[in-house]
């Protein structure tokens, strides 16, 4: 007798309400000149809690206590431990800079920064952005600090949504400030002599899952091909296992061969299979 399943990949935010903030830096390298909140009186608090609630087009946060300086050409890489960053509806990060509108030639007075993601820290996808416009960059939209943060629509801010590169599930978020390639070129058209590099003010993140796993992922391709259906038949794996989305183990698989899923109740678990090379987690849903 042939069992087989189908599961369905998933892209929906079913799984989260409101929003959380960073709560980790992976790593920080300080670019050249501005150094404002590095101190470790205020870095990395300054960084990890709600965008500034004074901010506006017209007022720039720019308190230490409020937020961190990258430098010309810095670099973070910043995320949330607790949980995994996801792809659901829409927007599902936002970061605030502190832009604002210059009240001498009204120009919003950009320090854009260039973003990419990464699910295991090794492998990086950049969001497209164009240099001209710095449209794609952050560091380009006020913070409106008297809105709801967790409503990308209206707090501001430069919002991604990681259906735009194709990745399902991410852990690291890279900030390198480009700022220094605007500064160095005097056509560009938000060149100022002013600028100084971007600073952050927090990071927001919209769709999200409790963490289920502790080790680091690897390329999921070592274990199957992703489409928008699959039909797990052979799985050389050692282990599978089924989390629920509260992050409890409610199956587990092991062995090599034909896995079925008849025992779970149809809908949405998180999916851990390991074996010698690595780990991959998805989102599944049983039907
Ligand atoms: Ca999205
Ligand atoms: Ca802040």
């Amino acid at each position: 007798m042939r069992y087989s399943i189908v599961i369905l990949l998933i892209a929906t935010n079913l799984f989260s309400q409101d929003c959380i903030t960073i709560n980790h830096v992976f790593s920080f390298t300080p670019g050249e000149g501005q150094n404002l909140g590095q101190g470790e009186e205020f870095y990395p608090a300054n960084i990890f809690g709600i965008p500034s609630r004074i901010a506006s087009e017209n007022v720039a946060e720019a308190s230490e206590s409020e937020v961190l300086s990258l430098g010309f050409g810095g670099e973070i890489i910043v995320g949330n431990t607790d949980n995994l960053i996801i792809d659901g509806e829409g927007a599902d990060f936002t970061i605030f800079e502190n832009v604002f509108k210059n009240p001498v030639n009204g120009r919003l007075f950009k320090e854009p920064a260039i973003i990419s993601v990464s699910k295991d820290g090794q492998n990086y996808t950049e969001f497209p952005y164009e240099f001209s416009s710095l449209e794609g960059c952050a560091g380009t939209h006020p913070t409106y600090g008297n809105a709801d943060y967790c409503d990308s629509e209206v707090s501001g801010g430069d919002s991604f949504d990681l259906a735009d590169i194709g990745l399902d599930s991410i852990r690291y978020i890279k900030i390198k400030d480009i700022t220094d390639q605007v500064n160095v070129n005097q056509n560009h058209k938000y060149f100022d002599f002013s600028l100084s590099g971007f600073d952050l003010d927090a990071l927001v993140i919209h769709s999200y899952i409790a963490n289920v796993m502790s080790s680091v992922e690897s390329d999921i391709s070592e274990f199957y091909t992703l489409s928008s259906s699959i039909v797990i038949s052979h799985i050389a794996s050692n282990s599978i296992q089924i989390y629920n989305i509260n992050g409890i183990l409610v199956a587990e698989y092991s062995g090599i061969g034909v896995f079925q899923f008849r025992e779970l109740q149809n809908g949405v678990y998180i999916m851990k299979i390991s074996n010698s090379k690595g780990t991959a987690v998805e989102k599944i849903i049983k039907l």
